[in-house]
């Protein structure tokens, strides 16, 4: 079944209803089903073949929301991008997944569309977060009634791109089944309830905002709160009004920090993307009377798991991710494939119907991710405690999670090693009291050359790449410390440069 059309039955019997309430704007539950028709019915007018990506490189809107239902509708391939990814990221996505259509910010518009024509992209349109940009504008001729496409639950329905340690991001692919799946799941085990109301911060190029977030309040029929960007004052100022909130670590952090948090008609706080410390747990149970509830996944498996939501499931521990969502099989191995014991740490495996099918066009990654037996590896190291809870204590791949986004150092290194007076750099995770990770980076200078002015190479970084991955911080050192095989010894940096965003 076509996942709009999944989504469209969880719609309220009065369309008339708000659906989605931006603050300026509201949006009933005919306009999702109006507007997503419209845009629908314009990419069913630009003759691209079934499966096409459309790519969206577009700043949050709730116009960008009924854009990824349309593409839904129409049978197509959702690919969102985050807005911030500068040209060079940009022409990787093209390249890889070369998709029929790319859905631009206006002001992006004179770089984006000569780099999309040049890799063979038939269609390149605007959309702003204004409610304007040509492809609003095109889809304003439509019709408003649409047949969604008949689809399969193996069918494609999005690429979602996550990076590896080799730096070149991978496309994950999702199908109809994998997210409705998913939906079903966190609908029942949340709980969700006829008068829900979803406060949604969360920017929508990623599973959480996305999927999580809006298909857990579409299939639900849920009125949602909506924010194109996560401000910690205009939040708390509409907290008062809802009664589910996710949000990534940073938010609840910068929550914090605001003096009024009336969470009275809460219901539920869920938190994920990255680690949430159990100091800013406890201090959100003191300030509000809720006890978070985290959970765990990822792009390529959607959630796997999550403390419980109702008390009869169970407690909600910190510090843990909770026990494997119901339908969702989760092992923990040790480096020869031999089960763990009860807290013994280990790979993290799983299996289940939100597992994806496989990487765009790498059949060989694709293997590689998977077990003899058929398991996906996480990537990520855990224990699995007597109780069933998961908790994670780290992760087998080099990566960095700095404010729920993930960094992957081989990148941000490859950028640096080209700057003019680099000779080599290492770039780590630091704890950062705002972002969790902050990104830093240590680097040698050039042979022959003077010492690189770090303001300067984080500068050119930010010309290069997303401002989320570019140093907080670089260190300017004589060498970095290898290990007798010649490794660069980056926990060694990471015990050395600790303390570097630590308060005071
Ligand atoms: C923004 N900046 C960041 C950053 N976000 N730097 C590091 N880490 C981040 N996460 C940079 C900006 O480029 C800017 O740089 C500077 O920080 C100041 O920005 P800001 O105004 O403080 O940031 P803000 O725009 O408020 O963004 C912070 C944030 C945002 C926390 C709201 O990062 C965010 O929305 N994070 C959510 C990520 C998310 O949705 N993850 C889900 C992944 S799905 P400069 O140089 O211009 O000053 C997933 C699976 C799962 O992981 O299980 O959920």
């Amino acid at each position: 079944m076509n996942l709009y059309t999944a989504l469209r039955a969880g719609f309220p019997a009065d369309l008339d209803a708000t659906a989605i309430d931006s603050g300026g704007e509201r949006y009933s539950w005919r306009d999702l089903e109006r507007g997503s028709a419209m845009l629908a019915n314009w990419l069913g007018r630009l003759d691209l073949a079934p499966g096409s990506r459309v790519a969206v490189h577009a700043d949050k809107s709730v116009e960008g929301l009924m854009l990824y239902l349309a593409v839904l509708r129409a049978g197509l391939v959702y690919l969102p991008l985050n807005p911030a990814y500068q040209a060079g990221e940009l022409a990787h996505f093209i390249t890889d997944a070369a998709p029929g259509v790319l859905v631009c910010a206006g002001r992006n518009f004179g770089w984006a569309s000569k780099l999309a024509f040049q890799h063979g992209v038939r269609w390149v349109f605007t959309l702003n977060d204004d409610r304007s940009g040509t492809l609003l504008d095109r889809a304003l001729q439509m019709g408003d009634v649409q047949q969604p496409a008949a689809r399969e639950a193996g069918d494609l329905a999005a690429i979602l791109y996550t990076s590896g340690t080799t730096g070149l991001a991978k496309g994950a692919m999702l199908s109809h089944g994998n997210l409705l799946s998913n939906a079903e799941t966190l609908k029942d085990f949340w709980d969700w309830q006829p008068d829900d109301v979803l406060l949604h911060a969360l920017p929508i190029f990623h599973v959480h905002g996305l999927f999580v977030a809006s298909h857990g309040a579409l299939l639900n029929g849920s009125l949602m709160l909506w924010f194109n960007r996560f401000d910690a004052p205009a939040v708390a100022a509409r907290l008062p009004e809802a009664t589910v909130f996710m949000g990534v670590p940073t938010m609840y952090v910068r929550l914090l920090q605001e003096k009024a948090l009336d969470a009275r008609r809460m219901r539920l706080f869920v938190s994920g993307s990255a680690p949430l410390l159990i100091e800013t747990w406890r201090d959100w149970q003191a300030r509000t009377g809720h006890a978070i509830l985290e959970r765990y996944g990822m792009s390529e498996t959607l959630m796997l798991s999550s403390n419980p939501c109702r008390p009869e499931d169970g407690e909600r521990l910190a510090g843990t991710v909770g026990p494997a969502l119901p339908g969702v099989g989760l092992r923990i191995v040790r480096d020869d494939g031999t089960p763990c014991a009860v807290d013994e740490p280990g790979h993290v495996q799983v299996r289940g119907p939100s597992v994806f099918g496989g990487y765009w066009q790498l059949p060989q990654k694709t293997a590689e991710a998977f077990t003899a037996d058929g398991w996906f590896d996480t990537g990520d190291v855990g224990r699995l405690g007597a109780n069933g809870y998961l908790t994670l204590v780290g992760r087998s791949k080099d990566l960095v999670i700095s404010g729920g986004f993930n960094v992957y150092p081989a990148e941000v290194e490859a950028v640096l090693n080209e700057l003019p007076g680099v000779g080599e750099s290492a770039v780590i995770g630091v704890p950062h009291p705002d972002f969790g990770e902050a990104v830093v980076a240590v680097v040698t200078p050039r042979a022959g050359a003077a010492a690189p002015d770090p303001e300067a190479l984080i500068e050119a970084t930010k010309a290069r790449i997303a401002g989320f991955k570019c140093p907080k911080r670089v260190i300017v050192a004589p060498e970095l410390p290898r290990n007798a095989m010649g490794k660069v010894q980056k926990q060694l940096l990471r015990e050395r440069h600790a303390a570097l965003f630590a308060p005071g």
